[in-house]
């Protein structure tokens, strides 16, 4: 009962942030991402009555079951299974991810999505791609966007027991669409997204401003996308992230995840586009700054990129493959 997946991170074009329902993880809105080629978690699961209990191994770290940070994501995600499944064996979970973890590069999307994967061949559950969204949407919410290749969204549902939230891919295929991710430090993040977007639901006095103008953004986004018109994307996209941040920053007590780097890269891309280089763009529950552009600017964006003081690392992506099974296992 042994399998292994790679799941990549996504990016979201569109942003999630609020919960209508905390336990079944439901949101509040749609979102809509990219899935972003290179950058994966790999994750190979055993279920097997030879282990005493589970086993939990993140980063070549093995992370203890009393710990929060195991209780409240990988523990409470194998009770769900556990329970759904009526399984009794123990788990072993190895994770590797080729990213700094927990600084705002989805880390939780590929490593839920990665685990469903793998746990869906393990136990031969056989989920078809709706399925297996709606289970890794339970672990965490943007993993349901990750099972996806391309360009997806997550409906958010209206039914109260998430049987109509899952992702969806809107599009394949976008060759010359390119994201540089400027990484500005590697250190985790203050706040977790779970926590942030929980209470800034119950205090930003701008949540439902926020929530009354999603439905225009998701529709100019899906239709720039089907239409591949990148300004429409980035424009929209540009405008979704400040939304979403100031949301974070006018929640009680505020959530900045913004460095003086992220700051000083949003300003440069405001001067380049004035000066012709069109590049938008998104941040997310940390200080790394993603630049969204077309293949023909990369190399001038990545040149101005170098002359940032401070950015520590600058990754060209491409929109990638959603998850999937692979035969080479971790342990
Ligand atoms: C997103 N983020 O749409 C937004 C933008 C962060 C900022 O999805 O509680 O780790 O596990 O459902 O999925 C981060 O939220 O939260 C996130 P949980 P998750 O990508």
């Amino acid at each position: 009962m042994k399998a292994s997946s790679i799941s990549p991170i996504n990016i979201a074009l569109i942003k999630y942030w609020g919960k209508r329902d905390q336990g079944l993880i439901l949101p509040y809105n749609s979102s809509i991402s990219m899935t972003v080629d290179g950058l994966y978690v790999h994750t190979t699961v055993d279920f097997d009555n030879k282990y005493t209990e589970d086993i939990f191994i993140l980063n070549d770290k093995e992370i203890a079951q009393e710990s929060e940070e195991y209780k409240k994501y990988i523990g409470r995600f194998l009770n769900i299974i556990r329970e759904k499944y009526n399984i009794d064996s123990k788990i072993k979970i190895v994770s590797k991810g080729n990213f700094p973890a927990s600084a705002g590069l989805a880390s939780s999307a590929s490593g839920f999505s990665a685990l469903s994967t793998a746990i869906n061949s393990a136990l031969s559950l056989n989920l078809d791609k709706k399925e297996l969204s709606i289970l890794s949407r339970q672990g965490s919410g943007s993993s349901a966007r990750s099972i996806y290749s391309g360009f997806v969204e997550w409906k958010k549902g209206e039914k109260a027991d998430g049987s109509d939230s899952y992702a969806e891919q809107i599009i394949n295929d976008w060759p010359d669409f390119r994201m540089v991710i400027c990484v500005t430090a590697e250190e985790e993040k203050k706040v977790k997204s779970r926590a942030g977007m929980a209470q800034s639901v119950s205090t930003s006095p701008m949540y439902s401003e926020w929530l009354l103008s999603i439905e225009d953004d998701l529709k100019k986004t899906k239709k720039g996308i089907k239409e591949k018109n990148f300004s429409i994307v980035g424009k929209t996209a540009e405008e979704n992230c400040l939304k979403m941040h100031a949301i974070m920053m006018t929640t009680k007590p505020s959530i900045i995840y913004w460095n003086n780097i992220t700051v000083k890269i949003i300003q440069s891309i405001i001067d380049w586009r004035e000066n012709g280089l069109e590049s938008y763009f998104t941040i997310d529950a940390g200080p790394q700054v993603k630049i969204l552009c077309t293949e023909n600017s990369v190399k001038e964006i990545v040149k101005n990129c170098k002359k940032i003081e401070g950015i520590k690392n600058i990754i060209v992506a491409k929109p990638g493959e959603g998850s999937k099974i692979v035969s080479k296992h971790l342990f």
